[in-house]
């Protein structure tokens, strides 16, 4: 039998390689052959099945789960997809094996020849030309196998990988997303001299100092005398470190067999690398045999920088840097888990213009692109290790034999990711419990890199003020806003509280996130966090057969939205009978990574330049960055009135270092007329920056200049006001008359919170209105209806005037004590269609919430009505603006209605009933209505991140009692 196959390594967690080459930091890609492409492939139903003649193929990189095969992808959360206690595995057990020749080039004879495979998943067995090579887990970093001797230059061979999907290691990778089983990044061969580079570890610092530490080996045996590295930075040559040499010589520390070389220097005046000002210089290192000529060489970029803990703050170059994060998962919607160097690009550069600037690699290590990526364009990163072993974590975290897995996956992460002055924290994973095995894992990172703070949220639940020996920094998840406070303002706190997850992002979310801000920026010992998460992970899947679109579906998707035929998968939609649902989609980006409303309130909370009015004087302008000036920055100031429209004028933005402000004068002469006004920075990049192209909106932040005057209401009395026999107003633009509305589709948050459930048990999904009384007056109708809810009955009345031009309605509704929580008291009605444009004056132009509105400036915005809905994944209660004026929807032959409200209200325009959206669980099912449904509310719930996480704030609740609201209804 196969050794690799005998050894039965799926279910031996104390195997976590064989024959496999240590982890280095010495970047191989350049000159290597790539192996990616069309592989031979056969899915076998076991590990041990036999291997037949019958192959098909599969693309490398990529998972067979996205490809065609029966084994399609499967989502769960905590829970294992199957009940096999650890370490063992189910015995139907997907093994995808995987062939291809290669020839070897004849000019690598007498050199070293290494395989790389970047990653598979679970467990990966490797064979050449039929001989056992190695054994290989831990799916999210590379494995090499020295192939010297098996395989003969100027020779064809055949390299076989085999891929166990399920094993003692899918017990410790039990993150939250979808199973696949593959080979998810590139496979490389390449050779080197004998003597070679076996590490390089790059250390340098805020103050320009530079410490090369080289590692050489000659895999012939001992090392040939004579042998010496050099350095150039920039092209300036660094020094030898003779000190370090003499004291490896008098400590007898010399080795025949391992070389040890330190370079060294300082580079006076160093632009200093921090996420804002990414400065990186060009480092090769060269090992060299006694002649002279070089043997092996190795690139690295470096980024001069330091990262220290000091009492309760992180501080980057000495500063204490705002922690604006986002957890990212590995993830494609054509490819499941596979993502291109562009992919990664178009990921980091949409979060740097939403003004982010750390990301955590939720959970696991990321493509080594990634970090070079993050490098470049400046990120904070939290490096986490692939441990998560949710649904059996408190056994995997004390079990020795685990332990060496622990120590394995931590350890080759930190050689791997050493060098990126981008990683500043080392993370021992995710939802693990605590155990030995992290303390074992941490004290390796101690000892091997102290320069990085380390974090684990498993040992920060042991208490934020001593998390033991695996975490610097308290790290909670989802912790309510008031703990955080309260933790740091109670004396207690030791050490940073930046949370590793928080403002779960599922569906219609991210409420109070403006709330989180204000108490991070005001209070000493609250640095940021990391929003939960980037990616909502939909899958393309073609409605008809239910089977993923896979790599050919570049094209099928556009704006959030799949083509017809084709919609986002999640949790059951490949008929998963062991599912989580739609809690896979739970991201600020959709599925083809189009931004969420979230993004902006984002952008805004993260802005670099902030205003403030000062009386009528000014206005005081502060630059909010660490480290930047701003005049990387261009602006705009815009005059927005209620009555008046908009005007601009050209802004300066003063010279400003980080954290100073400066008084401005009011750059316009505000008109006696026009109403209330707001004034807006429009804050836009003033060049190409790596990022983004000049002109680039960055922030808009904005002051009120001058509040609305009371309204007035003037009656005419030579018309009147039409109401049927159950006192619903007849109007010629009204296909359903204004109602009250107490419900609206709910949001995941509602759902998974609980309230949505109570809402149902009170009936108010389903509200049956009674008509009570219908009192025609003079020239007003007043019309008592009564809502019978379970909870009690809920009273409604509406006043209906003529006003000059119009209809102006007055409404009240009285809520029982028990109805202490709904989702909305408001008005509902219905238009005939062809109304498709809305314009308002009011919070904009995209979608906002009562307690995700920070973002959304006041001003005019014009918007289709098609596009005025967000299609969050499942469909739910969207498409909402928050502080509306007044608003016009009009046909393109410029007839229509305009409706002006008492104060600002939320405001919801759509093509969906809440019924239509409720009723379905995904897009491609719902059926848009001709004209528009409009909401019109006195007062509406926030939205909270109760999914999973505190709900919104008691400020945001719809409160009991009596409700009041007026609007006037004019036929343009
Ligand atoms: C937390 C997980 O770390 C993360 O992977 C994800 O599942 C997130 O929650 C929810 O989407 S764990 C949760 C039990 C708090």
């Amino acid at each position: 039998m196969d050794p690799l196959l005998a050894l039965r390594p799926w279910e031996a967690p104390e195997v976590t390689s064989w024959g496999r080459l240590p982890m280095n930091a010495v970047d191989r890609r350049a000159g290597a052959l790539k192996l990616d492409g069309d592989w031979r492939f056969q899915l076998l139903p076991a590990p041990d099945a036999p291997v037949s003649d019958v192959w098909s193929s599969s693309y490398v990189p990529g998972v067979w789960t996205m490809q065609d095969t029966d084994d399609l992808p499967q989502y769960t959360n905590v829970r294992m997809p199957y009940a096999e206690f650890p370490p063992q595995s189910p015995a139907a057990n997907p093994t995808g094996v995987y062939e291809r020749q290669v020839d070897v080039p004849a000019d690598w004879a007498g050199r070293r020849i290494v395989l790389q495979v970047g990653a598979a998943e679970s467990v990966l067995l490797v064979h050449v030309d039929g001989r056992p090579v190695g054994i290989s887990k831990d799916s999210h970093l590379a494995a090499e196998f020295d192939l010297t001797g098996l395989v003969t230059p100027g020779e064809r061979t055949v390299v076989r990988l085999t891929v166990v999907k399920w094993s003692d290691a899918s017990h410790i990778e039990d993150q939250d997303q979808w199973w696949h089983g593959g080979v998810t990044r590139s496979v490389l061969l390449y050779a080197t001299d004998p003597l070679h580079l076996a590490d390089v570890t790059v250390r340098a610092g805020r103050y320009g100092e530079l410490r090369v530490d080289c590692r050489v080996r000659d895999t012939g045996g001992a090392l040939p005398d004579g042998w010496y590295v050099s350095g150039e930075l920039d092209g300036q040559l660094l020094g030898q470190d003779t000190e370090f040499d003499r004291i490896n010589a008098e400590d007898e520390r010399v080795s025949d067999f391992l070389g040890e070389a330190r370079l060294r220097t300082t580079v006076p005046d160093v632009r200093t690398w921090s996420a804002e000002t990414p400065e990186l210089y060009d480092l090769t290192v060269r090992l060299h045999r006694a002649d002279g000529t070089v043997a092996d060489a190795s690139r690295h970029r470096v980024g001069f920088r330091d990262v220290e803990i000091v009492g309760r703050d992180l501080l980057v170059n000495g500063e204490r840097v705002f922690v604006r994060g986002v957890n990212r998962h590995d993830f494609h919607p054509l490819t499941g888990r596979t993502v291109s160097y562009d992919d990664m690009r178009a990921d980091l550069v949409l979060l740097k213009r939403f003004g982010f600037n750390a990301i955590r690699t939720a959970h696991y290590p990321n493509d080594p692109a990634l970090y070079d990526l993050a490098d470049e364009l400046g990120f904070y990163v939290v490096d986490e290790a692939d441990i998560e072993s949710h649904d059996h974590a408190h056994e995997i975290a004390d079990d020795p034999r685990y332990l060496n897995a622990f120590l394995d996956r931590v350890s080759r992460m930190v050689l791997r990711d050493k060098n990126h002055p981008s990683v500043i924290i080392w993370s021992l994973g995710n939802e693990s419990d605590y155990g030995a095995g992290h303390d074992a894992a941490a004290g390796w990172v101690r000892r091997h890199d102290p320069t990085r703070p380390l974090q684990y949220e498993g040992a920060a639940k042991l208490g934020w003020a001593d998390p033991g020996l695996a975490s610097d920094i308290a790290c909670p998840m989802y912790a309510p806003l008031e703990d955080c406070v309260a933790h740091a303002l109670s004396g207690e706190q030791t050490r940073p509280l930046i949370q590793c997850e928080y403002s779960h992002a599922m569906g219609n979310s991210n409420g109070t996130l403006a709330d989180h801000w204000a108490a991070i920026e005001s209070t000493p010992g609250l640095q940021g966090g990391f929003i939960w998460e980037f990616w909502d992970h939909g899958i393309l899947q073609r409605v008809n057969d239910g089977r993923p679109v896979g790599r050919g579906g570049a094209g099928l998707y556009e704006g959030g939205v799949a083509a017809p035929g084709h919609r986002w998968a999640y949790g059951g939609d490949f008929g998963e009978t062991i599912h989580d649902g739609a809690f896979i989609a739970d991201g600020v980006v959709f599925p083809d990574r189009t931004p969420k409303p979230v993004m902006y309130e984002h952008r805004e909370l993260a802005a670099p330049v902030r205003l403030e009015c000062f009386r009528h004087e000014g206005i005081v302008l502060g630059n909010h960055q660490h480290f930047r000036g701003l005049d990387w920055l261009t602006a705009e100031w815009e005059l927005s009135l209620a009555d008046g429209g908009t005007r601009t004028a050209p802004a300066e933005l003063p010279a400003l270092r980080p954290g100073e402000t400066a008084a401005v004068p009011l750059p316009f002469e505000l008109p006696e007329d026009g109403g209330e006004a707001w004034l807006t920075l429009r804050v836009t990049t003033a060049g190409d920056e790596p990022w983004a192209p000049r002109g680039t909106v960055v922030c808009l932040p904005q002051v009120p200049l001058r509040a609305a005057a009371p309204k007035r209401v003037l009656p005419v009395r030579n018309r009147s006001v039409e109401v049927d026999a159950d006192g619903l107003l007849l109007h010629p633009l009204l296909t359903s008359a204004p109602t009250l509305s107490l419900w609206r589709a709910p949001t995941d948050n509602d759902e998974l919170g609980g309230t949505a459930p109570r809402w149902r048990a009170w009936g108010l999904d389903a509200l049956v209105r009674k008509v009570v009384d219908v009192r025609q007056a003079a020239w007003s109708v007043t019309v008592h209806a009564e809502y019978a809810s379970d909870a009690g009955v809920v009273r409604h009345t509406q006043v209906f005037t003529p006003v000059e031009d119009g209809i102006h309605v007055e409404e009240s509704a009285e809520l029982p004590d028990a109805l202490a929580d709904v989702a909305r008291v408001g008005s509902v009605f219905e238009t005939v269609a062809g109304l498709d444009l809305m314009e308002w004056y009011g919070q904009g132009h995209w979608e906002s919430y009562p307690d995700r509105a920070f973002g959304a400036p006041v001003g005019h915005h014009s918007v289709p009505v098609d596009e005025l809905f967000t299609p969050y994944l499942r469909p739910q209660e969207s498409g909402g603006r928050h502080g509306v004026r007044h608003l016009t929807l009009s046909a393109p032959d410029a007839t229509g209605l305009t409706v002006v409200l008492d104060e600002p209200r939320q405001v919801c325009v759509t093509r969906y009933r809440a019924e239509d959206l409720t009723a379905v669980g995904h897009h491609d099912e719902v059926v848009p209505r001709a004209g528009c449904v409009v909401h019109l509310d006195a007062a509406h719930r926030g939205l909270g991140t109760a999914s999973c996480g505190p709900d919104t704030s008691p400020s945001y609740l719809v409160p009991p009692g009596v409700h009041r609201w007026s609007w006037t209804l004019r036929t343009l």
